[in-house]
């Protein structure tokens, strides 16, 4: 499992790599943020760019893992489909190829023959980052790479990735919206039980470069398997002062901010953007707990936090699970939802609660008891 962290938090760098040099390079930059109009509509690859960017970064890491876990292939699953169709209607499926050439000359078809973008591309997808030293060589953990699946977010908060808002961060703060909230998520569960037992998380845009080197990124991860509990972040402190904080999306029900906001107090509800970004906040002791009461998110979006959570103690649940049995049901990452289609299958369809204790767990979900 210590090799398998390592290629992980190597081939995350390389995607938020990819992430980064497609707002910092001017040709990639004008696709990313391009509008949609009437003329450009039968141009997929216009409209797609920025599905364009996710497809290249999760096929990169698929590639990368299937190449030193062969075994893993198969069970390396994303959020996006990586067929294309280009301006002339031709279906391309988009793969890292063995060189950095055979790659661009494969996205210059889908990118209707822009090979300066093609080619910007296809070197951050092939370049070589430096290993990160996550001092992971003593981790022991029981379970061998044929054992294991991966769920994959290329980006998630995709919207807040192109809008592309720098938010200035205040100490102990979380960022409501802006670059911070993009992340490259990867999870990795145990295929028998559907438990999350690895993840790592890549925040690209984590902070400006003093010297003026552009947006400098940070790794976080985690690893939890029996009585193995191992993460990067250690265990917050609890907050100061009188009740809970939660953090929630700016569109959640009236119902539930109504609930929670008696729980909370004002000051200690709170939200953001991106289903990631929110669990992030939770493992950070940036707030107690993260609640969602809609089937919005899906397995990439939540396997590789709740890894972390676990590791720490805490976990994530169904929430409508919760309110309707009171048990404590943790999602698990193994099994489509078979009365629905395509992606829908893979949905947290009874929404979910992230948390690291427990009994704050409890108290979050009392008060929305009857209420849903
Ligand atoms: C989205 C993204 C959204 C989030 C939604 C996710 O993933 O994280 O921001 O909604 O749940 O599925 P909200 O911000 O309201 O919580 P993606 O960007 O990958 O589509
Ligand atoms: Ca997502």
């Amino acid at each position: 499992m210590a090799d398998l962290l390592r290629l992980l938090l190597r081939v995350a760098e390389k995607a938020a790599d990819v992430a980064r040099v497609c707002r910092q390079e001017a040709p990639l930059f004008q696709l990313l943020v391009q509008e949609k109009t009437g003329d450009d509509k039968n141009k997929k690859f216009v409209q797609d760019f920025k599905t364009l960017a996710d497809v290249v970064i999760q096929e990169m890491i698929r590639h990368d893992i299937g190449v030193q876990f062969p075994e893993m292939e198969g069970f390396i699953h994303g959020e996006e489909s990586n067929k294309f169709e280009n301006g002339l209607g031709e279906s391309v499926a988009v793969t890292v190829c063995g060189t950095q050439q055979e790659t661009a000359a494969l996205l210059a078809t889908v990118l209707d023959g822009n090979h300066t973008a093609a080619s910007l591309l296809a070197r951050a997808i092939h370049q070589d980052p430096a290993t990160i030293d996550a001092h992971t060589d003593s981790l022991t953990v029981p379970l061998s790479p044929s054992e294991l699946g991966i769920w994959i977010d290329p980006i998630d908060a995709t919207s807040q990735y192109i809008e592309g808002r720098e938010e200035v961060l205040e100490e102990g703060r979380l960022a409501p919206s802006g670059l911070h909230c993009a992340l490259v998520l990867i999870g990795v569960y145990v295929r028998s039980t559907g438990e999350p037992v690895m993840g790592v998380i890549n925040q690209p845009f984590n902070h400006k470069d003093p010297a003026g080197g552009g947006w400098r990124g940070k790794h976080f991860w985690g690893v939890s398997c029996g009585s193995i509990n191992v993460c990067s972040v250690s265990r917050p402190e609890a907050a100061p002062g009188p009740g809970l904080s939660v953090v929630l999306s700016s569109s959640e029900k009236p119902v539930v901010k109504e609930a929670l906001s008696s729980l909370c107090g004002p000051d200690k509800l709170m939200y953001a953007s991106g289903a990631g970004y929110k669990i992030l906040c939770v493992i950070q002791g940036l707030a107690d707990a993260y609640v969602l009461s809609e089937g919005s998110t899906f397995k990439w979006d939540s396997c590789a936090p709740h890894a972390l959570l676990r590791a720490l103690g805490g976990g994530v649940v169904d929430l409508a699970e919760c309110l309707r049995t009171d048990h404590l049901m943790e999602l698990t990452y193994h099994q489509p939802d078979t009365e629905c289609k395509g992606a829908e299958r893979w949905a947290n369809r009874g929404g979910l609660v992230a948390y690291r204790d427990c009994s704050q767990l409890r108290s979050v979900i009392a008060p929305l008891r009857d209420k849903l």
